[in-house]
């Protein structure tokens, strides 16, 4: 079927448009039908127009086209936009030709919002789900917030790259990876681009991938998932110092953006945004343990700080903070510690150049200086239980002029779920892959 091309989203049709000709394309969110007058309230991405069809003004034609719609029918309206006080934006688009391009069932879950879907049932007809006006304004503050963090990348010299998620051998340590029949081996789903991105500051020195990183973790929380995005960066002659403040940029744009080019978006989600101050507030993990214990919070040096602990730290600071200076035990075998790991006596007071970004108490990015010296790294991944030998092709990078160098893994959906106040990470995730869910 041939049908004619939109010339215009809704957003754009503003009463200064009075007179001219518009083709808008869409869905039939809502139907009125006052007899001698009808409405059509269209839906596209951008949002809602109100389509005026009045006995004697318009055709008898489009009267039946409009008396034979249904919700979610997708459909092309052709017609003269016109300034009007009574209608909502103050204008309405009168219509001179309406075709139909599909029509739609009944609808398996409401998305009108006069009934609350439970999330479970949304996430399964999630293509559906997805219509739902707040769901369009999560995506849209999404894909921002990645151009927000892209551009920032840019302005400071990293260049985009693309590693491989099928991968021979672990990054994060043996656990929680999802293996892979490859031919006739075996192989894993990527955990993080972690040693492709060091190996590459050899040459790029300046890289940055944003990518699915893959987790076999069986938590079942609000804040896991099990395919995310991650928003890795990694840089040349940086230390951690370095890489916080080009982090503190990324998501201070984050902000930035989403408050000056998504205000239509914020309104639907009801939310003000508030740009955090650089540069974020940075207190140590020993720092941390005193203060949890004052706080009666169950820790121990040497041991994660559990979510019940990173909830207390943010609302006492209430603001995006640095943990920094985190024991090498609890560390991956590339972190840095800051003497040579070789000649610490006492590893559990070995303390390494690394940080774990919170906002809200939640766990958003973490990152380290690395280490750069063969010896060192190998000495390390023994520590940590590794085999150099499985880690035999990365390790020879460093034998041809491996850089000082330092970088950060941002979780995108914690980011988004953070900055959006959503209570679950799901909701900020197309279709999430956790535990139980591996369709749609
Ligand atoms: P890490 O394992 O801390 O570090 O991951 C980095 C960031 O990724 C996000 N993240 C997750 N988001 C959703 N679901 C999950 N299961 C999940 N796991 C992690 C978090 C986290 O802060 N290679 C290092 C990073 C580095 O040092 O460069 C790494 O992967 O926001």
């Amino acid at each position: 079927m041939k049908y004619l091309r939109k010339t215009h989203w809704t957003k754009d049709i503003k009463p200064e448009l009075n007179g001219q000709e518009v083709i808008l394309a869409g869905w039939v969110w809502e139907i009125r039908d006052l007899g001698k007058i009808k409405f059509i309230i269209l839906r596209d991405r951008e949002g809602f127009i109100q389509i005026t069809a009045k006995k004697g003004v318009v055709s008898d034609e489009i009267l039946k086209v409009i008396e034979d719609l249904g919700k979610e029918d997708v459909i092309v309206v052709k017609g003269i936009v016109k300034a009007s006080k009574i209608a909502k934006k103050g204008v309405e688009v009168i219509p001179k030709e309406i075709q139909v391009l599909n029509k739609a069932k009944p609808l398996p879950i409401d998305i009108w919002g006069s009934v609350e879907t439970d999330l479970p049932t949304r996430l399964k007809f999630r293509a559906i789900d997805l219509k739902r006006p707040i769901n369009l304004a999560i995506f849209k503050i999404e894909s921002i917030v990645v151009k927000a963090i892209r551009d920032k990348f840019y302005e400071y010299k990293f260049i985009e790259v693309f590693t491989p998620k099928i991968i021979a051998t672990c990054t994060e340590g043996g656990a929680d990876l999802f293996t892979v029949q490859y031919f006739e081996r075996i192989a894993y789903l990527a955990q993080s681009p972690q040693l492709y991105k060091e190996q590459l500051t050899a040459s790029l020195e300046r890289v940055f991938e944003i990518a699915p990183a893959y987790r076999a973790e069986k938590h079942d929380t609000n804040y896991h998932l099990n395919e995310f995005i991650s928003i890795d960066a990694e840089a040349a002659f940086m230390d951690y110092f370095d890489i916080m403040n080009i982090l503190d940029e990324l998501i201070v744009n984050a902000y930035e953006y989403v408050k000056k080019y998504c205000q239509n978006e914020l309104a639907i989600l009801n939310l003000e945004i508030e740009v955090p101050k650089k540069p974020f507030k940075k207190i140590t993990y020993d720092e941390v343990i005193d203060l949890l214990k004052k706080r009666g919070v169950e820790v121990r040096k040497g041991d994660d700080i559990p979510t019940a602990g990173l909830k207390v730290l943010s609302e006492e600071i209430g603001e995006p903070f640095y943990i920094i200076d985190w024991p090498f035990e609890i560390r991956p075998f590339y972190t840095k510690a800051k003497e040579d790991i070789r000649n610490c006596k006492d590893l559990t007071n070995c303390v390494t150049e690394s940080f774990d970004l919170i906002i809200d108490g939640i766990e958003i990015s973490s990152g380290s200086t690395r280490i750069h010296n063969r010896d060192e790294l190998e000495y390390s991944m023994k520590l940590k239980g590794l085999n150099p030998e499985n880690f035999t092709e990365h390790l020879q990078v460093f034998d041809y002029g491996m850089p000082p160098h330092a970088g950060f893994g941002l979780g995108l959906y914690r980011l988004l779920m953070v900055m959006l106040k959503r209570k679950d990470i799901r909701e900020v995730c197309l279709y999430p892959r956790d535990r139980y869910r591996l369709t749609p």
